[in-house]
């Protein structure tokens, strides 16, 4: 199928783009492109032309699968490059989502005019790259230094409105289709004689003197381990010392080291991987969803409010239910706090509060759900009481209602078994705080219906999530690795390490926060608490006394103002404690630790591969179906650094056969109960393969 078509009416040529589903600018699109300029301009009756897509936006971008093969002409500069010298003026036709090469196709061209709720912009740093078809030569010249680099930092998207008020956009379509209204604006290019109007002419307003260093001090923590920022303000730097062309062949070196770095590689991984996902193997995409409007939350605590909140922020009539009436009101509050919150960060307006206020209903009648169509439990993490609430509910509740629990390590199927309808129960595991966290485990029983996974996968996207689909085990996938990661931390303080060593160097790394700063954060009568509920656990006191001593001497952490870290009063700043430290080789003195000192690298690998290994191990239980699903499941929901690409990318990165050898090395020096080596990781390694292939 011919993906570029070109058409003729009056004087104009109409350029049409369809490559589903996105009109990502592939190869053969570009050469299209070409050709349908080439043939356009050779006619003598065409006086101008419009370029436009079909589907569902203007083109969101390069291909990005291209990226890991070898670039093919004709490359995008130089199809650009072609548009803007064209002598007849070219009007591009913007709807949906005018993405990356997208927009610099848009700004090659010689005038733009756009559907009110279109939007443009440049994502590529979320990929690891930069504007690499003079995005970043052109955007300047246009709106400014600053607002260009922070549409190009940000990666976030402008509205067409605010474009068209920048002087982007020329003319927004409002009362007619998209394709008619750019045909009018062309046929009044023409009548006008105002020919073609290149963005490369115009020059980048001049910027106070010492500007960009304040900028890269604004930015330098928000892109933290990132290679590509720095490159974007090297090539506006350059918008306004050079040449156009001599800055865009520096712009073209810099983006080309950004496409060969291992970070965008990860984040290029990431990118897809969030949305293959979305495929679960044995559920057919088709499978039939159930309706959703109505949402039953039971529970009203930190975990039920957040989750209310997502849902009703997704436009979902909520039914908070609580046993105690002081609890609904502290759900209530709290759901109005994360609005009020919200619309102090311009995030959403006053009528949205509003409005969602009003969808939610609070109640301590089980009666008040029994219409509902999915109800999401979220109460005490104990099985008794779980058990109790899914009797209930399958007694009140419509055949058809879904019942969910949003427990984080509980058995689902012994939880489905309380009901007569374990096929409409699942695990719908929130991440705390749940109206924030992107990830959404969704944990499916032995005999959970193929509509019941197709509707949580939806609802997931409703709410803006990242829904992955795992299997019932202890801790399912996340909280399963994490247990090695949270052994590994404890066990190298014991060894001698402190915790701001141990914290300083994985957050370094990339981690989002170090792991002892994440306990005081959750706080670490948490953990302490399922101890005393599990008889099960590993009688290995090295990996809680630590935890333990800290509670029973009343320090939860940031809670309390004190946890493994001191905290000043009103102040998240952890600053370590050397009567923590004393207690910490005192009882490594006890338990017979040896303390020594620890290497970076040693923290690094103990910690990190210490989940790599748990996730070679639910690979070869089936508990998930590839090992993108895992990094997805940590790049969004514990703060691995996406420019790494999940732990299992990472291992492939380093090459399996590496990792294989340094667990076999663990294992010979701290034993096989912990670092024991799975099956798939010595046949990878053996036969030179990658978990990514299987
Ligand atoms: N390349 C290849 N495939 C893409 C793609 C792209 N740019 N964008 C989307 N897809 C696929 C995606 O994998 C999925 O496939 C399907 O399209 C629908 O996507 C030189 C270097 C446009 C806002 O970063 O942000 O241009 O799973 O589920 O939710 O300077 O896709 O169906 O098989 O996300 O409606 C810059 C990336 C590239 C935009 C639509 N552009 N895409 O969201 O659908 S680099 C981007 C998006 C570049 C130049 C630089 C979103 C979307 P499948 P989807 P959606």
């Amino acid at each position: 199928m011919n993906k570029v078509n070109i058409a003729f009416c009056d004087d104009l040529a109409i350029i049409t783009v369809d490559n589903p589903p996105v009109n990502a600018l592939s190869q053969s699109v570009r050469a299209g492109l070409v050709d349908a300029i080439e043939k356009a301009d050779g006619r003598r009756d065409v006086n101008a032309i419009v370029l436009v897509c079909a589907g569902r936006t203007f083109f969101a971008g390069s291909d990005i699968r291209e990226f890991s093969k070898p670039p093919q002409a004709p490359y995008l500069p130089m199809v650009i490059e072609r548009i803007e010298e064209n002598e007849k003026p070219i009007v591009a036709a913007i709807h949906g989502t005018a993405l990356g090469g997208g927009f610099e196709i848009a700004l090659g061209c010689h005038y733009r005019v756009a559907l009110s709720d279109a939007q443009v912009g440049f994502p590529e740093v979320t990929l690891g790259l930069l504007p690499g078809a003079t995005g970043t030569q052109r955007l300047p010249r246009l709106i400014g230094v600053e607002h260009a680099l922070d549409i190009m930092i940000s990666g976030k998207p402008m509205d067409a409105v605010t474009a068209e008020a920048e002087g982007v956009i020329d003319q927004l379509i409002e009362d007619e289709n998209l394709l008619d209204g750019a045909i009018t604006f062309a046929h009044k290019v023409v009548a006008k004689s105002l020919g073609p109007r290149r963005v490369r002419d115009l020059t980048v307003e001049p910027i106070a003197f010492g500007f960009f260093d304040n900028y890269r001090k604004k930015i330098k923590r928000k892109t933290r381990g990132l290679i590509s920022p720095e490159k974007i303000i090297r090539c506006v730097e350059a918008s306004i010392g050079m040449p156009f062309d001599e800055a865009a062949a520096q712009e073209r070196i810099f983006f080309n080291e950004c496409k060969a770095s291992s970070q965008s590689k990860a984040l290029r991984h990431i990118f897809f991987a969030e949305r293959v996902v979305a495929k679960v193997p044995g559920v057919s995409v088709e499978a039939s969803q159930r309706e959703v409007n109505r949402v039953a939350v039971i529970g009203a605590g930190t975990m039920g409010a957040g989750i209310a909140y997502s849902c009703l922020a997704a436009g979902l009539e909520v039914a908070m239910l609580d046993n105690e009436n002081s609890g609904l009101e502290r759900g209530r509050d709290a759901i109005a706090g994360f609005y009020e919150h919200d619309v102090s960060r311009s995030r959403i307006d006053d009528s949205n509060m509003v409005n969602g206020l009003a969808r939610l209903e609070t109640t301590q009648d089980y009666d008040a759900v029994a219409d509902v169509d999915l109800v999401i439990e979220a109460v005490f993490e104990n099985m008794a009481i779980k058990e109790e609430v899914f009797r209930k509910l399958d007694s009140v509740c419509r055949p058809g209602t879904i019942l969910a629990t949003n427990t984080s390590t509980l058995d689902i199927d012994r939880i489905a078994a309380a009901t007569e309808r374990r096929e409409d129960v699942i695990g719908l595991h929130f991440f705390s705080p749940a109206h924030i966290m992107r990830l959404l485990e969704i944990v499916r029983g032995a005999k959970t219906a193929d509509d019941v996974i197709a509707t949580a996968l939806a609802l997931a996207k409703k709410l803006q999530k990242v829904g992955v689909v795992v299997g019932n085990c202890f801790g399912f996938v996340g909280n399963r690795m994490l247990y090695g990661y949270g052994r590994e931390s404890q066990f190298l303080l014991l060894e001698g390490a402190p915790a701001e060593q141990i914290d300083g160097v994985l957050q370094e790394w990339g981690m989002a926060m170090g792991p002892h700063a994440v306990g005081d954060l959750a706080g670490l009568d948490v953990g302490y608490k399922v101890r005393q509920e599990r008889t099960d656990l590993p009688d290995d006191p090295r990996f809680y006394r630590v935890g333990d001593l800290l509670v029973e001497a009343g320090r939860f952490g940031q809670k309390t103002g004190k946890g493994i870290y001191l905290y000043e009063r009103g102040s998240r700043a952890p600053i370590p404690d050397s009567e923590v430290q004393a207690m910490i080789v005192r009882e490594a003195k006890l338990l017979g630790v040896e303390q020594r000192e620890i290497g970076a690298e040693e923290i690094i690998q103990r910690c990190i591969y210490a989940l790599i290994i748990e996730g070679a191990r639910i690979l070869e239980e089936g508990v998930s179906p590839r090992s993108a699903d895992i990094d997805v499941i940590w790049t969004n929901g514990y703060g691995f650094p996406r420019h790494r690409g999940g732990p299992m990318h990472y291992a492939d990165e380093i090459g399996v056969q590496r990792v294989y050898e340094i667990v076999c090395e663990f294992r010979d020096r701290f034993g096989e109960v912990y670092w024991e080596v799975p099956k798939l990781l010595e046949e990878l390694a053996s036969n030179g393969g990658k978990f990514s292939e299987l």
